[in-house]
């Protein structure tokens, strides 16, 4: 799914802004007809979570609508016109005109609708969305689950996950003109031969027939290729002499022109940005361009005051910033997608991402009905995912998961040895996997697995990741003891599975401000000592694949007794960026 441009031939017109809002807590809104306006609207901001704007709405996340009015330019005439949104957490359903235009489950990903011919041209638009983000078992993630595990966490609002369940128009929304035959998708994928780069292209145009151009250049190369369509499909490879890689070191991007040609015309052009380079595991390493590279870095997530989790540009590039100060060169999209913004920006950066599905939390304590209609979930979110990424250089591994929930995860919790596994739940895994394989052969795939995760689910997967709390959740106040812990697991994860580890994350709650000596749970100093602990364990064991601390920066979570003001305090940044002893310690580490 091409992110949406303005260029020669297409229009873009970007509705944020301020729009009219109103909950719809018994589900009246429809019948009375609320999809041509609102009857009592306030104001809200798009992109952002209704959660942070209005302090009565915190946790309400039943229905809301939102709505707008909008003017189409005569210039547009003859295109076909497609909204677009960029995420809305979780269910949403479009109305132009009064006319049910289309709905999406799920959040954290775009989707879009043709709605060209419900549009009046001589007349004003309106434009309705309703949302909401109930949280039910049957969902992904699911919430309201009750018992085991989630009894433990506690959370109000009742989610199955560490975080606030923000909800709203998280990004922004677009309206864009296509011409009536237009590309409909471009996958590019690159390989390396010698000191030619090898870029395969896949042209999808909605006709059929005509030819496809494709131009690729930077300054100091430009290649050219005509190619004709074979139906609505068109391949290409073009052989760069002398690629100059992407990298994290060297960030650079190529500029790929697609253009559409029939009777001689150019009727459509899409550009993008390509980075050339390769991802593979070899032994106990995870390659880069063939050399082997360790991943310094955190899991983060989309979370700031007042704007929730919507989109918030000055914080990305404030962010980004302080990725590069502290010597980091990726992060994990802990536990959801990010923006389309965000992963653009890590591939002029160059910061590598582990991509993860939504799909947090999953567990197996429900009807095989249930069970697969999870399942099913998780899929279609691996194929909109790899859809939206798909040609970002940046993005090297898939997560399809992150801490699901064996069966009997509080027996597994108590235990120091891997215990056998419903196999039942292992296909759950060998699946989606199988299904991410098949859609990108091109990254690697992971699933990261909290304590107790069976190896057979590690087995399914390009790397080892393990989220681990020892000296935290377990042996808190004696990291002595939990790094022996850790570091006796780490030995026998790699000897049961031979393939790179990394720990996607490991940290301890740290209140800005809070000292001890000697250090002491909840103190800059028991933060610092912890994560060093940790990362020295990795330095000392060579195939350590990557290191990733939780987490960048304080985030929101719901109100829990494990959880101070209702924030999750285990960033080495503040929640307002400001940096805590540790993030001092490791801008050292990192930068030697
Ligand atoms: C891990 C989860 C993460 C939590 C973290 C924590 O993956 O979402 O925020 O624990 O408890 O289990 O801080």
């Amino acid at each position: 799914m091409l992110y949406p441009q303005q260029n020669e031939v297409r229009n873009l017109f970007d509705l944020s802004g301020i729009w009219d809002f109103q909950i719809d807590p018994h589900g009246a809104g429809e019948a009375a007809g609320w999809s041509g306006g609102l009857p009592d609207a306030q104001p809200i901001a798009v992109p952002g979570s209704w959660n942070e704007q209005y302090g009565d709405l915190r946790d309400y996340l039943g229905l809301a609508w939102y709505a707008r009015s909008f003017c189409i330019p005569a210039a547009w005439q003859g295109s076909r016109v497609r909204l677009r949104v960029g995420s809305a957490v979780y269910r949403a359903e479009v109305w132009i005109n009064g006319h049910k235009v289309g709905d999406h489950d799920g959040g954290h990903l775009p989707f879009e609708f043709d709605i060209t011919d419900h549009l009046r041209w001589d007349h004003e638009n309106h434009l309705a969305i309703s949302v909401e983000n109930e949280l039910k078992p049957t969902r992904v993630p699911p919430g309201n689950v009750g018992g085991g595990a989630f009894a433990l966490m506690g959370s109000y609002p009742a989610a199955s996950y560490d975080f606030f369940p923000y909800a709203g128009i998280h990004r922004p929304v677009y309206l864009y003109s296509v011409p009536q035959q237009h590309i409909e998708d471009v996958t590019v994928t690159t390989e390396i031969d010698g000191s030619t780069g090898q870029v395969r292209v896949v042209v999808a145009q909605s006709g059929s027939g005509g030819s496809c151009h494709l131009h690729l250049k930077d300054d100091a190369s430009s290649l050219e290729t005509a190619v004709e369509f074979d139906g609505s499909r068109a391949e290409a490879i073009l052989d760069v002499a002398n690629a100059r890689l992407w990298s994290p070191a060297d960030p650079h991007l190529y500029q790929l022109t697609v253009s559409l040609i029939d009777d001689g015309l150019h009727v459509d052009r899409y550009r993008l940005d390509i980075g050339i380079r390769t991802v593979a595991v070899k032994g106990d390493h995870i390659l880069l361009n063939g050399e082997p590279i360790f991943l310094k870095g955190f899991g983060r997530h989309e979370d700031f005051a007042v704007s929730g989790r919507g989109l918030n540009l000055p914080l990305m590039v404030k962010d980004y910033g302080l990725l590069k100060w502290i010597g980091a060169n990726s992060y994990r999209t802990s536990h959801y997608p990010y923006s389309e913004e965000e992963m653009r920006m890590a591939d002029r950066e160059g910061i590598l991402i582990i991509d993860e599905s939504p799909a947090v939390g999953l567990f197996f304590e429900s009807s095989d009905d249930d069970i697969a209609t999870r399942l099913d979930l998780c899929k279609t979110q691996m194929r909109e995912l790899i859809r939206r990424d798909k040609n970002h250089p940046s993005v090297i591994m898939w997560s399809v998961a992150n801490e699901p929930f064996p069966p009997d995860m509080m027996r597994r919790f108590a235990s120091h040895e891997p215990l056998p596994v419903d196999p039942k739940t292992t296909r759950f895994f060998e699946e989606l996997i199988r299904l991410t394989r098949d859609l990108d052969p091109s990254r690697l795939v992971t699933l990261v697995g909290i304590h107790g995760t069976p190896n057979d689910w590690h087995a399914l997967t390009d790397v080892v990741c393990i989220n681990r709390y020892y000296g935290w959740y377990s042996q808190g106040g004696q990291l002595d003891q939990g790094l022996a812990l850790l570091t006796r697991e780490l030995d026998a994860l790699h000897s049961a599975l031979g393939k790179p580890v990394m720990i996607c994350e490991f940290g301890a709650d740290t209140i800005p401000g809070a000292h001890a000596e000697p250090a002491e749970l909840w103190s800059e100093e028991y933060q610092v000592l912890m994560l060093e602990g940790y990362l020295d364990a990795a330095d000392a064991r060579p195939f350590m694949a990557g290191m990733h601390i939780w987490n960048f920066a304080d985030f929101k979570t719901g109100q829990g007794n494990r959880r101070v003001g209702g924030y999750n305090y285990k960033g080495v940044f503040t929640r307002d960026r400001r940096p805590k002893m540790a993030a001092h310690m490791l801008k050292k580490r990192w930068n030697a």
